[in-house]
């Protein structure tokens, strides 16, 4: 069977500044924690240790293009632009994004920027981070600074990527610094950085500018074990918890009641200011990206919480380790492609059928080596993993979801925070040593089918 995909659909994949660009001025929490731990980063490889896009951009690009890519996603680095988080811009960075996005623009590829991957300024850190409302304006001048300077010829931008993120790694679960463990502190970090995000789309509607603005949030459909109302209710906190508390606020302006009440319930609802529902109100988008990884498989808990231990996600449900579900045993992440299609149609039925995209989507694995022929790698599991994925978002698209394009993590193997490079994601091999760049099959696979807009498969 042919599945076509309608005209103008993105075709491209998605990197990130920190990820890719390699060693500069500008230290980040991940510069910060690296040199003081760096046992906490596989075979100890940090943030210096890139696909050096910083020298490379312009060679980068004629790779995207080989790839057929029509679209780009990567992300401007807040603290390689203003070394502080609030003073001087430094030129040099404006020189290096101004010409990345014009040479993307020339070769044809429409750049869709992120202002925030993960990359707090070490310097905003230092301040309290999220935790501070002074970085919460911080941020928004930066949002601004980058409209300015860039919103000309950027028409798609996001002010965030997966911001629950930093929430569960710096706050709730120990994998981002600054390695906090407390649920009361992660929700109040939620809140400044929904109350960020809404102060850059004020400022971005402010301006006129011709394009639109989004976000990038990572869903995690929550599928409960069984019918029963305790595993279904453990599913719908965990729904709240990890999906909800951001889509709904981006995309209904508001949070949802329930969500609410049940931290109100447990004494952790974040300090808030009556200016702020408007505000918030205000942070409506126009455009979803959605990064879809795992589903969130829950059942009701088996055992009675201690209530001495701090407060957690995992007083209301306990993962369910579903009997024969498909992994990746490299990232330990379930495989389930019909989750794209039922996120899509969670989106047209619950949210108005927002206009949306999969903004990352992929499949890390480790030591790609051992399926080198012929010089290349042969990664036919992960041309499975993306046709499999395509034939679930055509099915949604084929029902009405707004869906209009599909990027995927990533373009070349990159340094994955504390993974570093152990699972390597690409659609083109990287040599970390000789820098040297080899296309995978599943590149000349994506290449082919952005090209036809359309693929074949039984
Ligand atoms: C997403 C991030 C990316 C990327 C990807 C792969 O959550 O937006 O930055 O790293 O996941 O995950 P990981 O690197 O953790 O294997």
């Amino acid at each position: 069977m042919k599945y076509a995909f309608p005209d103008n659909f993105w075709w491209g994949s998605a990197s990130s500044a920190l990820q890719t660009e390699g060693a500069r001025e500008g230290e980040t929490t991940w510069d910060y924690w690296f040199a003081r731990e760096p046992n906490r980063f596989h075979n100890g490889v940090g943030p210096q240790q890139t696909s050096t896009f910083y020298q490379h951009w312009k060679t980068d690009i004629q790779l995207l293009k080989q790839l057929n890519h029509n679209s780009f996603r990567t992300s401007i680095s807040w603290a390689r632009l203003i070394p502080d988080g609030i003073g001087e811009v430094n030129p040099e960075t404006v020189d290096f994004y101004h010409q990345v996005i014009d040479e993307l623009n020339e070769q044809g590829i429409t750049p869709f920027i992120t202002l925030f991957h993960f990359d707090m300024p070490m310097a905003m850190q230092a301040i309290g981070g999220w935790e501070n409302r002074e970085v919460v304006d911080a941020y928004a001048r930066y949002a601004q600074i980058c409209f300015e300077l860039f919103g000309d010829r950027v028409l798609h931008w996001f002010t965030f990527n997966e911001p629950i993120v930093p929430v569960e790694g710096g706050y709730l679960y120990d994998f981002h610094y600054p390695n906090v463990v407390d649920f009361r502190r992660a929700a109040t970090v939620a809140y400044h950085t929904v109350l960020a995000h809404a102060k850059a789309v004020q400022a971005y509607r402010a301006g006129h500018y011709a394009g639109e603005i989004g976000i990038v949030l990572n869903l995690t459909p929550s599928y409960p074990r069984s019918q029963n109302p305790a595993d279904v209710k453990a599913a719908h906190i965990a729904d709240l918890m990890f999906n909800r508390s951001f889509l709904d606020p981006v995309l209904r302006g508001e949070y949802p009641a329930d969500l609410v009440a049940l931290l109100k319930a447990y004494d952790q609802l974040p300090a808030c200011k009556p200016e702020d529902s408007a505000l918030i109100a205000e942070g409506k988008i126009d455009l979803l990206g959605v990064n879809y990884y795992q589903p969130r498989r829950v059942k009701c808990r088996d055992s009675a919480v201690n209530p001495q231990a701090p407060f957690m996600p995992e007083w209301f449900f306990d993962n369910y380790d579903m009997p024969g579900r498909k992994m990746n045993p490299y990232r330990g992440w379930e495989i389930y492609a019909p989750g794209i299609y039922d996120i899509l149609v969670n989106l047209r039925d619950n949210y108005g059928n927002p206009r949306c995209f999969i903004s990352e989507n992929g499949m890390g694995v480790e030591n790609e080596q051992r399926f080198i022929e012929n010089g290349q790698i042969n990664d036919k599991y992960r041309i499975e993993f993306i046709s499999e994925h395509l034939t679930w978002l055509h099915k949604g698209i084929s029902e009405g979801c707004n869906c209009l394009g599909y990027h995927m993590w990533t373009f070349i193997d990159n340094w994955s925070w504390c993974n570093a490079y152990k699972n390597r994601y690409g659609f083109i091999q990287l040599d970390v040593e000789t820098q040297q760049r080899t296309i995978k099959k599943s590149g000349e696979w994506f290449a082919a089918t952005a090209l036809n807009n359309s693929f074949e498969q039984e």
